[in-house]
């Protein structure tokens, strides 16, 4: 039996992710770490105050719990990463090779690290953007994820390690709230909708990025973690595509329920991030793998976001 560590749990897809992984793997299998104790049901089960960067208080979790799988889901996401751009690439980088080093060292047997649509730039196909394309990311989380790619690519390459990734687009749910990124937008505006207030949006209205709901995200991960090693054929990360819309589609679908919600723009330096990624996604690659396929469009996961708020 796998015996699984989620480091950054707390967060918006790892809250959802542990509560899945241990509904399936059982409670008793699933070890939750954070920096600080969780606010919400994560502290029912198993779990462990951790920095990620204190590595040897990380290989006694390893040891304690003998953890024969992690899920890596620290980093510090778009927004906050251009306010610390040094900190941001030393916590990205250095929590993904320790780990990547630990496994090597046979602390543990296989890695999970997300990353994200962020490894797009200026210069990448913005439309279908295919799995194996031109990649010159200009914030530093996408400088970060891309190098982080990289490595996980080399480490399986070089030594055989069993890492799999996504390229996670924007994910929006109702349980857990996003913190720093350029796609928070699109949980926000719902929040503000149900709370009957109006929306003051830091992206263009015509700003298209690719979309996922996170029960679709959090299905694809386990999806991708359950495929058999030789299936997978991408060991940097996957594309992975559900929907795309621009701020004024999603205002135009929760007005279809909130007929007096109201938005403005007023868009920030985020609008340079958001211009520099990708606005759909080719995710065959992910599809013939593993057999990858969305289930929640636009219209879907606004009814159901508005109905569970
Ligand atoms: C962000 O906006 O930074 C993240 C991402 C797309 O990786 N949600």
């Amino acid at each position: 039996m796998n015996n699984i560590l989620v480091i950054g749990a707390c967060g918006q897809l790892g809250t959802e992710l542990t509560t899945r992984l241990r509904e399936i793997y059982g409670e008793e299998h699933v070890v939750a770490a954070d920096k600080k104790e969780p606010v919400s049901d994560l502290k029912e089960g198993l779990f462990e105050v951790l920095d990620i960067m204190d590595i040897n208080r990380v290989k006694e979790v390893l040891k304690k719990y003998q953890i024969t799988e992690v899920y890596h889901l620290v980093a510090l996401l778009s927004a906050t990463a251009e306010a610390s751009p040094r900190f941001a690439w030393e916590l990205n980088m250095n929590s993904l090779v320790n780990l990547l080093d630990l496994a090597n060292e046979g602390h543990f047997k296989r890695l999970y690290w997300p990353s994200s649509i962020a490894v797009f730039g200026p210069n990448t196909p913005k439309v279908n953007t295919p799995q194996q394309t031109f990649m010159d990311p200009s914030s530093i989380y996408g400088i970060s994820k891309l190098a982080g790619e990289r490595w996980c690519d080399y480490y399986f390459d070089k030594h055989n390690m069993d890492v799999r990734s996504i390229r996670y687009p924007g994910l929006i749910g109702y349980k857990s709230l996003p913190g720093g990124g350029t796609t928070d937008y699109a949980v926000d505006i719902y929040h503000k909708a149900k709370a009957g207030e109006d929306f003051s949006c830091f992206l263009r209205a015509d700003t298209k990025l690719p979309m996922m709901y996170m029960e679709d995200a959090v299905r694809a991960t386990v999806e991708l973690m359950q495929a058999p090693a030789d299936q997978i054929t991408i060991r940097s990360s996957y594309n992975v595509a559900a929907m795309s819309f621009t701020p004024e589609d999603v205002y135009e679908e929760i007005k279809k329920h909130c007929p007096d919600f109201k938005i403005s723009y007023e868009p920030d330096f985020r609008q340079e991030i958001a211009d520099s990624w990708n606005q759909s996604i080719d995710d065959s690659v992910a599809q013939r793998d593993w057999g990858w396929k969305p289930e929640y469009d636009l219209k879907r996961m606004t009814e159901v976001m508005l109905e569970n708020l």
